[in-house]
């Protein structure tokens, strides 16, 4: 791979768009590259991923402009597909997606980031779509995304000025989860990460699941997806042990690792 790393500590996945030179911006290699990298999560072992960009300075600073500038109608669905099929795949990846976030995130930066389940990022970051500027609309899903995570009026205020926001007010907003130093993030995403792991994974992924596909729904339909994946679980070893685990009042005994099963 030219563009993307890939690391596998333990039970969690790191993919670090690594562009530096460009500030990771995302063009069709790096677009390909995500999508074959996440491809092969070996999804047996990792239950977790980060995802993050190289360096000190950008997560993402968005689409390529170089590459963008000079595209056709056609180049331009064909380049906007493979955004959104990597972007979709991250969000409907069946473990969760730490989004790292560790300086720009624009553009489809902020829509990558948005596409994650959970997003944390350090002091420096700055989250901004700036494609009204540019003369277009954002198009990997930051119309809808931002909408859904920091409300229609935020979303259509930052949208609309295409004005950039800071760390501390990404925060205030809920863009974020948490802000951290530089030296900080990393091991933050990775304690979250290794927390997430060390549940039962079928589980997380259910829950996963429950959230993405109850959010479309209206609420008697999406308690209805909920009831079947919580039923779901009834048939795991996962479930039967970790409630018998609680059931069982010997103090000295140590609790196994979930299987994943
Ligand atoms: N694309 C290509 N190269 C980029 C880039 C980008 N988005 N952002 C930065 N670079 C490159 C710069 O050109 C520069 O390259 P060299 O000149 O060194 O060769 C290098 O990275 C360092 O950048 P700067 O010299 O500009 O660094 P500064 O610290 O001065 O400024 C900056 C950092 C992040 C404020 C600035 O680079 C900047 O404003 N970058 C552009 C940010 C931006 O507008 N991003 C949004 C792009 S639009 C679609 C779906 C989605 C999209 C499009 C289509 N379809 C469905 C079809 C998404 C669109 C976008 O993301």
């Amino acid at each position: 791979m030219e563009y993307v790393v890939y690391e596998q500590k333990g039970a969690v996945g790191i993919v670090t768009i690594s562009r530096e030179k460009a500030l990771n911006a995302l063009n069709s290699t790096v677009l390909e590259e995500l999508n074959a990298t996440f491809d092969a999560i070996n999804l047996d072992e990792v239950r977790c991923v980060i995802l993050t960009g190289a360096g000190q300075k950008s997560f993402v600073a968005g689409a390529d402009i170089g590459e963008m500038s000079s595209l056709t109608k056609a180049e331009g669905e064909a380049f906007g597909k493979k955004g959104n099929d990597v972007f979709l795949k991250i969000e409907n990846f069946p473990i969760p997606v730490i989004c790292a976030i560790n300086g720009f995130a624009l553009g489809g930066g902020c829509e990558i980031a948005m596409s994650c389940d959970i997003r944390i990022c350090s002091d420096n970051a700055v989250f901004g779509q700036p494609e009204v500027g540019l003369g277009i609309t954002p198009g990997f899903g930051g119309t809808q995304r931002l909408a859904r995570l920091v409300g229609p009026g935020m979303a259509k205020q930052m949208i609309y000025t295409a004005r950039n926001i800071k760390a501390d007010e990404a925060y205030r907003i809920g863009l974020v989860n948490a802000v951290y130093t530089q030296e900080e993030l990393l091991p933050a995403a990775e304690k979250m990460a290794a927390g997430i792991a060390k549940n039962a994974p079928i589980a997380v992924r259910n829950c996963k699941k429950a959230i993405n596909e109850g959010l479309a729904l209206p609420m008697d339909k999406a308690v209805e997806v909920e009831e079947k994946l919580f039923g779901d679980c009834f048939e795991t070893e996962d479930q039967k042990y970790g409630m018998a685990f609680f059931l069982d009042k010997n103090k000295e005994k140590v609790k196994e690792p979930f299987k994943n099963c």
